[in-house]
This record gives structure tokens, sequence and C-alpha cells, in this order.
């Protein structure tokens, strides 16, 4: 799951690299401690990750709410496993997923969505952080992203300012930066994307956005995602040895 995709954004020259080993400042969110039906807004604040959806057919209706992929839902096979159909989770247990609701019927008013089921004509489900980020990951359910589906894809912004984005079918094409060969994209499908980073030169670029656009249905789960890493004991005494070096500069 570590594997970083690190593109050099502003220039011709893409480059991937790969890292090993858990980045600092590293979370994730896998929606397991909500309930069936529960709306996703702002339960992970606590974390500084604020969720937002909007839904492009039924604009009165911009909510994000849990599914259980375990079947408890109900009404959409498409969202249930494992096994999956195919993809590179197709065994995986995912549990809770974040969908954009088709329907709010709430008809015993217990606050949660009485049959969940993801919204066919798609939407936005929004991620905000309070501090800045250089990773994303997520998985993705029931993306059909093909010639003959639905797009997909994940925009980020920093300040609202756009910072870069990958269309799904950059992850199924082996002539993108994004390839990765493990993705099968279809229906009842289940994929682990890699985390994305962008970077110009060797500097990850921030962001405090990451945006999927969906053309169709589909859930995403296990969305990770790295903070810039707090300085460490480092910082100080690099700190020091630039100010000795100055004043030596400014003696000489
Ligand atoms: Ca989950
Ligand atoms: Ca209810
Ligand atoms: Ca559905
Ligand atoms: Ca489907």
């Amino acid at each position: 799951m570590n594997r970083m995709y690190s593109v050099i954004a502003s220039t011709s020259c893409v480059v991937v690299t790969l890292s090993m080993g858990a980045p600092a400042g590293a979370d994730l969110i896998d929606f397991d401690s909500l309930q069936v039906g529960e709306i996703v807004n702002e339960q992970f604040a606590g974390m500084g990750v604020h969720i937002e959806v909007i839904n492009d057919r039924h604009t009165s209706i911009n909510l994000g709410i849990i599914f259980d992929s375990f079947g408890s839902s109900g009404h959409d096979r498409d969202l249930e496993g494992p096994p999956w159909s195919r993809g590179n989770a197709s065994s995986d247990v995912f549990a809770n997923l974040l969908i954009i609701a088709e329907n709010d019927e709430d008809d015993n008013n217990d606050d949660l969505i009485d049959d969940p089921d993801d919204e066919a004509g798609g939407g936005s489900i929004i991620f905000r952080f309070d501090i800045p980020i250089i990773e994303f990951g997520f998985s993705l359910i029931d993306i059909e992203n093909s010639e003959h589906g639905h797009g997909a894809s994940v925009m980020f912004f920093n300040d609202e300012v756009f910072v870069g984005m990958v269309d799904f079918s950059d992850l199924v094409d082996s002539g993108s930066a994004f390839f990765d060969p493990t993705i099968v994209f279809g229906n009842n499908s289940a994929n682990h994307i890699q985390p994305i980073s962008f970077f110009n030169g060797i500097n990850p670029l921030e962001f405090n956005e990451a945006r999927f656009i969906l053309e169709g249905s589909g859930a995403v789960d296990n969305i990770f995602f790295t903070a810039i890493p707090a300085p460490g004991p480092l910082a100080p005494l690099l700190f020091s040895l630039i100010a000795v070096g100055g004043r030596r500069r400014r003696a000489a």
C-alpha cells in the first residue's frame, strides 16, 4: 500500500519512483465505525477531515452515506463482496463503503437512510483537510471506468487552486505515469489505488482537497492520506548550522 507515485509536475518530464515504508503523519479512514445508512460529513473532523457530497442527478439529495458491502444494506449487489468480480482487491473485506445517496428516505426517523443505494447519475465526493496533505490513496468499488462505462477521476486542489488530477482511465493505461497493471475496473470490481502524490522537482506539492468525480455508480473506501511531516529533531540542528554559516560569511 505504500508504493507512491511521484510525478514531476509542470514539466513535460514525468518520473515514477517507488518508496517503501509507512510515512510519518499517515492516517486512514475505513468508515467501519459508522452505521449503515448514516450520513457522512463531520464524523472525522477530529482527524482534520471534512466530507461533502454533491449529487449530480438528484440535486436536492447531496448526501454521502454508508453502505454495508456484506449485504445488510439491501438493494445493490454490485456493491457487495467479497468475493468481488475482479480487481486487485477481489477477495478483500471492505465492510462499510461511502456512497453518494440516490435517495434520502428515512421513514422511521432514526437519521439513518433506510435503503442505501448509490446514485447511478454520479456526483462528487469531496474530502477537505485542515492541514496540507502530500499523498492520497483510496479503494474503489464497482467503478466501471471503461470505454463502454462511465468515467471517473480524482482532482486535487490547494486552497481551491488546481494541483493535479488522475483520470481513472490513466490507472489502466500502460502509457500513463499512473498505470497500475493490477487494477481491473468493471461491474462489482474492487481495487486498491496506490497513494498519489504530485512533485515539482523533489518537492511534494501540497493540497487540502481531494475531489472524486463519478459519472456513474460506485463507492470509495480506505481513504489514506499523509500530512506534511512535522519538523523532526534534525530541523533545529540544520537551522543552527545555517545560522552559524551565515555568521561566518558576515565575519569574513
Ligand atoms: Ca470500509
Ligand atoms: Ca431510517
Ligand atoms: Ca445502485
Ligand atoms: Ca455496477
